[in-house]
């Protein structure tokens, strides 16, 4: 066995949900939303912190309440960049130990 087949079986295992040693199109297709759904999360994560200070700066929010909500916009921002980076490092992850 090569190592390219070793791959490919480690790969196939992964995918295959009901272990029936098959990967069938409901399960190909299941893993390609669950991808496409971290990276729709990853992606308006980043959206909503580039758009939340925009909101934030404009004369509509008072300042006091800016003031009010500070611990909360800090939570904010961190648990979106959590977000954004362990999709970016498991994104990474995922690629290095294909090769
Ligand atoms: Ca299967």
């Amino acid at each position: 066995m090569s190592e390219s087949d070793t791959t490919i079986t480690k790969t196939t295992s992964e995918l295959d949900i009901d272990g029936d040693g098959k990967v069938s199109e409901k399960e190909l297709s299941l893993h390609e939303r669950r991808i496409d759904t971290q990276r729709t999360m990853a992606i308006t994560a980043m959206v909503a912190m580039i758009i939340a200070p925009l909101i934030l700066f404009t004369p509509a929010i008072s300042v006091d309440r800016v003031s009010a909500l500070s611990d909360l916009i800090g939570l904010f921002f961190i648990a979106m960049a959590g977000i954004v980076g362990t999709y970016m490092g498991a994104s990474a992850w995922m690629s290095a130990s294909r090769k």
